[in-house]
């Protein structure tokens, strides 16, 4: 297939369902959470943490764990993770990779009020285990507490099966700020806790998050983030995590340059919404059953028009470029841009 075709089958499946974005003001350092993203979106999210030797050498000891995660529509999300510091203690390599899949049962899009729930089942390759998490956040406000049942196939090295459980809570102090903590263990031996603190930010106008953390933690899978770290400092790592959604569909300009297209259905609005600025303008607007809305795009990059429930979907809106939609049944219709997932604006058909 040509990568053309991919990245227009891309944006099909893109079209097609609410997005999910993925930002850690919803989730503690060593919480994996219950998250998933768009199709189309490869989210990948970085976490560098490190410590410090004693004198004289004072050597540096780096240990990140990178996460890639992609949505395949219907809540269902496929990811890898590696890190280079695995907690496994099996000879060989200190390298360890997980692959993942993950089905979020319950929850609307990340951050929403209420209940979310994931199971994510996972084979360690290092531990060669197949592994299991069952998370769940709940959210009020600014507040969201989070909890994870873990099972390790083959624990640690070990041939025998271990159960481990985290819980952890976040607190949004603004729309861009929140510090956050998480606490777990193993159930049954004698193994350390794992604790982590973060203070977590949204990079305003843009799609990252970031946030400074303090662990005994050393890597990020399901296996290492169950069993703290013990034995000098190398009980306490201190870093960052990064989290980075890359948009398949951005590169589709490189293939269809297009600029002023209008889509969607033709005829007269009874609304436009103009967005600029990263804003929907009229974040609200009330219509009548049987009329449309035109949204026209004035920045110079591309924005989408993605309902949150199951319907119609702009695709990536040029600039320029416009998108229309009739709405023939009363209701509320909220929606965002899957490019900027904190851009959200609502219609009403009365
Ligand atoms: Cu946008």
């Amino acid at each position: 297939m040509r990568a053309t075709t991919l990245i227009a089958v891309a944006c099909t499946l893109a079209t097609a369902t609410p997005v999910r974005a993925q930002s850690l003001l919803y989730r503690s350092p060593n919480l994996g959470g219950d998250w998933v993203v768009d199709p189309g979106v490869v989210q990948f999210n970085f976490i560098h943490r490190f410590y410090v030797t004693t004198a004289p050498n004072r050597t540096v000891i780096n240990s990140p764990t990178f996460t890639f995660l992609t949505g395949l529509g219907h809540n269902l999300g496929l990811g890898l993770r590696f890190a280079t510091k695995t907690n496994i203690p099996l000879n060989g390599t200190t390298n360890e990779g997980e692959a993942l899949a993950r089905w979020r049962i319950l929850g609307g899009a990340e951050g929403s009020e209420g209940l979310a729930l994931a199971v994510t089942p996972a084979y360690n390759f290092k531990a060669k285990s197949v592994d299991g998490e069952v998370a769940a956040d709940w959210t009020r406000g600014p507040v969201t507490l989070q909890g994870a049942v873990r099972e390790l196939g083959k624990a640690f090295g070990s041939s025998s099966a271990q159960t481990a459980l985290a819980g952890g809570v976040v607190v949004r102090l603004s729309q861009y700020v929140a510090l956050s903590g998480d606490y777990g263990r193993l159930l049954g031996g004698d193994t350390a806790a794992t604790w982590s603190a973060a203070l977590q930010v949204l990079i305003p106008g843009s799609p990252h998050s970031f946030a400074l953390e303090v662990s005994n933690v050393s890597a990020n899978t399901i296996q290492s983030s169950s069993r703290g770290l013990r034995g000098g400092l190398t009980n306490r790592l201190y870093g960052f995590e990064f989290t980075i959604p890359l948009h398949l569909s951005r590169f589709k300009p490189w293939f269809h340059p297009r600029a002023g297209v209008e889509t969607g259905v033709s005829g007269p609005a009874a609304a436009t919404v103009e967005v600029a600025a990263l804003h929907f303008g009229s974040d609200t607007v009330r219509i009548a059953a049987g009329q449309i809305v035109r949204w026209v795009n004035r920045d110079p990059l591309d924005h989408s028009v993605t309902f949150e429930v199951e319907g119609p979907a702009s695709g990536p809106i040029p600039a320029k470029g416009s998108y229309a939609v009739k709405f023939d049944q009363a209701g509320t219709y909220p929606y965002h841009c899957t490019p900027h997932p904190f851009m959200k604006g609502v219609v009403i058909v009365e």
